[in-house]
């Protein structure tokens, strides 16, 4: 019986892995195991030797069973230490550099616009890109019959996108203005308020896209004059540009939206190919502006009896170009990695600014 002990429990031991365990399982304890052939023995026993034969047969065959749950469960921790070993990520290691993506020069700009309008105490609105031809265009003072609405060279939406309650066409908005009129008809006045976003013409080449990027701007209040929005526009350059002296020229125009209206430009001279502002004998057109027009006001919810104020408009795309010395405008929008890697943004750069 001791020997018959001795040699399993080694058996068991020396099982290099489950299989091994298996078979060493089977040849001992299984139904034809050596422990059930002498367990089969006991019938040619005298009762006596039963007596002391079948206990120790029985704790023999529980001490085998026992060893080798014992050494199951040792090899598979072993294997499940292997596997450990062999199957590591070490997920400390950096992501691939490659990966990291910029900020797009128009989302760049935008920013800096906002931050710097944000400090002279403007909030932001945004508003939906499909409007009706009512906010886009008569709100804004310009009738249906006004060669405007021939100008903006508007995208109208398919007969199938039908009409708003009111029976007004959708459009795709041509200016950022649809939002300031939303904006009029939330907050009422006083108003200070910016409205970057997309913008659609109908429009392709050198230097229209048919998608670009607007900033428009309202302020409104009891006294509010031309010559608030002169400062206004002047503290804008100087921080957007960074140069101390800046020098505006407001030369008369007409929009339908603003009067008086004045187109703004900026005094700046090409060195060289390089634009330099605030210096030189050439002027820039950067924004269009003015009083805005009591029609509007009125549209707005807004007594243009009570209430005057400012307005002007500005592209995003070509300041951005301006400040960036980007060349061509179509690229904006390729969607082409090389550029957007030269020209685009750290994520991690705040919008610069000029101390004001
Ligand atoms: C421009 C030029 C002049 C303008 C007017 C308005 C509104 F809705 F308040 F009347 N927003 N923006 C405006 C005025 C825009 O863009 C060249």
């Amino acid at each position: 019986m001791d020997d018959l002990r001795d040699k399993w429990l080694t058996a068991i031991l020396d099982a290099g892995d489950e299989a091994a365990l298996e078979d060493v399982r089977v040849a001992a304890v299984g139904k034809k195991g050596e422990v059930a052939l002498k367990m089969r023995e006991l019938g040619r026993m005298t009762p006596e030797e039963r007596q002391q034969a079948g206990p120790r047969l029985n704790a023999l065959k529980d001490e085998i069973n026992a060893a080798l749950s014992a050494r199951k469960a040792s090899l598979e921790d072993a294997a499940l230490e292997a596997r450990l070993a062999d199957e590591w990520l070490d997920v400390t290691l950096p992501t691939r550099a490659r990966h990291a993506g910029t900020i797009h020069p128009v989302s760049q700009v935008t920013e800096e616009v906002t931050a710097i309008f944000a400090d002279m105490g403007f909030g932001v609105a945004e508003g939906p890109q499909i409007e009706t031809d009512w906010y886009v265009f008569d709100a804004l003072n310009i009738p249906g019959h006004h060669p405007a609405r021939a100008e903006m060279d508007t995208f109208y939406m398919g007969r199938d996108a039908g009409a708003d309650e009111n029976g007004n066409p959708f459009v795709l908005r041509t200016h950022t203005s649809p939002v300031q009129i939303r904006s009029m008809e939330a907050q009422g006045a006083p108003l200070r308020v910016i409205c970057p976003g997309r913008v659609y013409r109908a429009d392709y080449d050198q230097t229209h896209t048919p998608m670009f990027h607007q900033v428009e701007g309202l302020a409104l209040d009891r006294d509010i004059t031309m010559a608030n929005l002169k400062w206004c526009l002047e503290e804008f350059c100087r921080a957007f540009f960074e140069v101390e002296s800046i020098d505006l020229r407001f030369r008369a125009s007409h929009f339908p939206f603003t009067e008086p209206s004045a187109e703004v430009d900026i005094r700046c001279s090409w060195e060289g190919g390089t634009l330099k502002l605030g210096q030189g004998d050439d002027w820039l057109e950067i924004l269009g502006s003015g009083m805005v027009h009591p029609k509007v006001l009125q549209a707005g919810g807004v007594d243009p009896d009570e209430w005057q104020g400012f307005a002007f408009g500005m592209g995003i795309d070509r300041i951005a170009m301006l400040k960036y010395g980007i060349p061509d405008l179509r690229a904006f929008f390729d969607a082409d990695l090389r550029w957007l890697r030269h020209y685009g943004f750290s994520p991690l750069a705040a919008p610069t600014r000029h101390a004001g």
